[in-house]
């Protein structure tokens, strides 16, 4: 664990990047814009039926994405690592998935592998590469967890773990989703991008404790120097613990510890969410999360035709300006 640990420490700033077909509607269902914060979250906010979902991710062909450019944005902001989410809850892979054909370059006419493109461009540019996975959730298989419009007798997404673990059909059925997909797709993750520097996984508190171990050992088996976030199941599991999404209060958790924020209030791309935070707010909640030690990821959420919002870049650049001027490396 120290061994892998030790980059990360150095690191202190990293590039979350949730992207996905949810950029599409940005928000935005039927005319109607959909309250709830998460862009990302629309397919269970609007209870959108899985081959709704899927007819809308056909058409995402997000032609101007320029994986050099966006990493290269990273470095002039001073952040060293990279968080790119393969798939999030909708179940929608953002690389080229042998496990399942509901992926970018299968399901698009876009066709190119984001992933493969950030990972070599990671490796031109000197940033590490770390990969978002939601494991335990999946709004698109019928086995997993959230899903209940389509799949009434499907485990909620609010379900906690006591309440469906008794019952053996959803027990099962989840393992299987498990096993299916979930592990399958974590494996060729680890093993057909080169080195990655972590895996960051997502509402692990919704598995066992044995389910959250299986997670961690196999990425430790394929990988041994991956670190894995807290969220595979819940701390003191993880190479390292994560605060709650956007907590503008932090306090030390424990020795590595890492907090994620947001530019505005979503994480994927929300046309209608202008609440952007200042690049000197972005700072102050730097000084305070690193002066205890802590890392600090901050977010951007790309359109959908592969561009950053403008306002987004420009926020992180001013951050990059002040830390040149501040920082020690
Ligand atoms: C949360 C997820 O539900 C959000 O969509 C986002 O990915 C955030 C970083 O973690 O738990």
């Amino acid at each position: 664990h120290e061994q892998r640990i030790a980059w990360w420490r150095e690191a202190r700033l990293g590039l979350f990047i949730h992207w996905g077909p949810y950029a599409l509607p940005a928000g935005e269902w039927n005319g109607e814009e959909i309250q709830a914060s998460y862009s990302e979250h629309i397919m269970l906010r609007a209870r959108i039926p899985v081959q709704e979902y899927e007819e809308m991710a056909e058409r995402f062909n997000p032609t101007a994405f320029d994986a050099g450019h966006w990493v290269r944005t990273a470095k002039r902001a001073g952040l060293k690592y990279i968080i790119f989410t393969a798939k999030h809850h909708d179940g929608f892979a953002m690389y080229d998935s042998k496990v399942s054909d509901y992926s970018i370059v299968k399901h698009t006419p876009f066709g190119r592998d984001p992933l493969r493109e950030l990972e070599e461009a990671c490796r031109v540019e000197g940033i590490v590469l770390g990969i978002y996975y939601s494991h335990a959730m999946d709004w698109h298989d019928p086995d997993s967890q959230g899903n209940t419009w389509d799949y009434p007798d499907n485990i909620g997404a609010y379900d906690e773990v006591g309440s469906w673990i008794q019952d053996e059909s959803k027990r099962t059925r989840f393992e299987h989703y498990l096993h299916r997909k979930s592990l399958p797709q974590v494996r060729e993750l680890l093993t057909e991008y080169g080195k990655v520097g972590l895996m960051w996984f997502d509402c692990g508190g919704k598995l066992t404790r044995e389910q959250g171990e299986l997670f961690f050992n196999t990425v430790h088996a394929l990988q041994q120097q991956c670190l894995v976030n807290s969220r595979v199941w819940k701390s003191p599991l993880g190479d390292y613990a994560n605060t709650s999404d956007n907590q503008l209060e932090t306090w030390t958790i424990r020795q590595d510890w890492e907090n994620i924020i947001t530019l505005n209030d979503s994480w994927g791309y929300k046309k209608s969410d202008s609440s952007w935070k200042r690049p000197v707010s972005i700072i102050r909640q730097m000084i305070d999360v690193v002066s205890k030690n802590g890392n600090l990821v901050i977010n951007v959420g790309p359109t959908a035709t592969g561009e950053w919002d403008p306002v987004s870049e420009e926020i992180l650049l001013e951050v990059g300006e002040w830390l040149n001027i501040n920082g020690d490396s």
